[in-house]
């Protein structure tokens, strides 16, 4: 590695006057044209942690998500698909904040010598992005990043998220005894599809329509549906242009619906209808239908949570499998009806700090670990031991047998890397076709207690400091005590103010008896802040 190639390269992405960065809960994220150096840098970022990794391949992926078009962002993958491990995130953060081209070579030179990097090792990074006009110009930042060290690259264009995480699984388990697909877009289509047409054999579900949010989701989408078998479901593809940039996640999309607790004004619900919204990057989904009287319910990442655990559990025992130990890992935005759902299902049910990277590692304490948040990122995890079980299991009956068959194929449908909405959606079908359920009769396994979140803006967010997955607050100190007293005043009543790790403000959460108690009690918390 020359340190001129790099220094020259880094000139091209001057880092901008007077911006701090850092790498958050979801890598950077912000206004995308502050971000060509951070991209940049963040390419260096990636080649050393292959090389630290052996050789092993990194993904880096240019998306903001749910945010606004004008924004964009970039995060790194880790070799089995996980996010970035946690204690590298400050090398990034070190990274993009050096004020010169000299300082960002001695950075990563620094970084080199204390990981004892070996000189020979070639680094292997896959890199992908939504569908934003500012991504091709991050991508040519990353990629002249990626040259200046001679990576060995792959440009994967625009691809949800959760392809991307496959795709690096793939790569980095080819030929060993858990190798996980075809690290191909071709090859994710064919695993996930082919799970689904199992499972949904002899099956029908009719319709569910798909708001895509105008992102990657829907050209996505639209390659997977003619790989599922016809006359399992019929996909009826809505808000999936891409095109007109502006249109992205607005009045539309899995944020849109959840945070507004409504329908996309562009819907033509119909009664009972299945409706299910992506957000931009298609790594989170929710469900939501219309009753008769034209009231909009909400099937949320808890309500998915609760659907999964409860069809994989009565499968694991239809199986005959015993001794299966499942849990669900929830966040502090959980709906407290959910939580009291799983408790009365007899699944162990643990809390987590906001973040798919804390509920992933908390669910790995299980043999089949589910995990959600409220606002629909999630997935499930099968420990290596339990997928050894589910495949060397010896049926006693055609019961079993089915169940078993079953058991398997979900194992396949499901995307084990990252909560995915394609993946997520294909396992939503399926339950409700087996279990031959509207979505009101989904919907009815628990009611939702009224809730409210709101966003305050604070002097200094980094004064709030949390504990107990971040339910409760220890600085500023005496806050506590006073939300708690509020919160006693309501019946059946919660709430929890959290400083937000993507964006400079606080959040309060409340939840009541009553629609009423909720949105006073969420004002009162809210008035307590400054
Ligand atoms: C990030 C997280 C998401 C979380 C959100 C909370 C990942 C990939 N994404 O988008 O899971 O719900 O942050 O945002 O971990 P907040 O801290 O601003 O409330
Ligand atoms: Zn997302």
């Amino acid at each position: 590695m020359s340190k001129d190639a790099v220094t020259a390269a880094s000139a091209a992405y001057p880092k901008p006057a007077g911006q701090t960065f850092q790498y958050g809960t979801a890598g950077f994220r912000m206004k995308a044209d502050l971000l060509p150096s951070v991209v940049f840098r963040v390419g260096l970022l990636a080649a050393l942690r292959s090389r630290y990794r052996n050789g092993d391949v990194i993904g880096v992926m240019i998306t903001a998500s749910h945010n606004p078009p004008a924004d964009n962002g970039v995060k790194l993958i880790d070799p089995l698909g996980e996010m970035l491990e946690s204690s590298w995130e400050a090398h990034g953060t070190s990274l993009a904040n050096a004020p010169t081209d000299d300082a960002v070579f001695d950075i990563y030179t620094k970084l080199e010598s204390d990981f004892a990097v070996k000189p020979d090792v070639k680094a292997r990074v896959v890199y992908g992005c939504d569908t934003r006009e500012s991504s091709p110009a991050l991508v040519k930042a990353l990629k002249d990043a990626l040259d200046a060290l001679n990576v060995d690259s792959t440009d994967f264009g625009a691809v949800t998220t959760p392809q991307l995480h496959y795709v690096v699984r793939c790569l980095n388990t080819a030929g060993t005894d858990h190798a996980y697909g075809e690290p191909t877009l071709a090859g994710y289509y064919a695993k996930l599809s082919s799970a689904f047409n199992q499972l949904m054999a002899g099956r029908s579900n009719g319709t569910v329509t798909v708001d895509c949010a105008n992102g990657v989701g829907g050209p996505k989408l639209r390659e997977l549906i003619p790989h599922l078998a016809s006359g399992t479901i019929d996909v009826a593809v809505t808000n999936d242009d891409t095109e007109t940039f502006s249109k992205l996640n607005s009045q539309c999309g899995a944020d849109y619906v959840k945070t507004n607790q409504r329908l996309p004004p562009s819907t033509n619900a119909q009664p009972l209808a299945r409706y299910a919204s992506l957000d931009g990057d298609a790594d989170r989904i929710v469900y939501y239908y219309v009753d008769h009287s034209n009231v909009f319910h909400l099937l949320d990442g808890d309500k998915i949570a609760t659907l999964a655990a409860s069809f994989i559990v009565d499968l694991v025992r239809a199986s005959g499998i015993d001794n299966f130990n499942l849990g669900v890992v929830q966040t502090a935005y959980a709906n407290g009806s959910s939580t009291r759902y799983i408790e009365k299902l007899g699944l162990p049910v643990v809390c987590t700090p906001t973040g798919v990277k804390h509920l992933h590692h908390a669910a790995l304490a299980y043999d089949c670990g589910v995990y959600f948040e409220a606002n629909g990122h999630g997935t499930v995890l099968f420990s290596p031991e339990a997928l050894r079980r589910i495949s060397t299991h010896s049926p006693n009956s055609p019961a079993e047998q089915s169940a078993l068959t079953s058991l398997k194929a979900l194992t396949e449908l499901i995307n084990q890397t990252v909560g995915d909405a394609l993946s997520d959606l294909l396992l939503v079908e399926v339950i409700l076709a087996h279990k031959a359920w509207s979505p009101a009769q989904w919907d009815a396994c628990y009611t939702d207690l009224p809730n409210r979140l709101e966003k305050a803006e604070v002097k200094d967010r980094n004064a709030y400091k949390t504990t107990d997955a971040e339910r409760r607050l220890v600085e500023p100190e005496g806050l506590q005590a006073r939300i708690d007293a509020l919160v006693s005043k309501y019946h059946e009543a919660r709430s929890f103010v959290r400083p937000s790790g993507t964006e400079n403000v606080v959040r309060v959460y409340a939840e009541a008896a009553t629609k009423s108690e909720a949105d006073e009690l969420a004002a009162k918390v809210k008035a307590l802040l400054d």
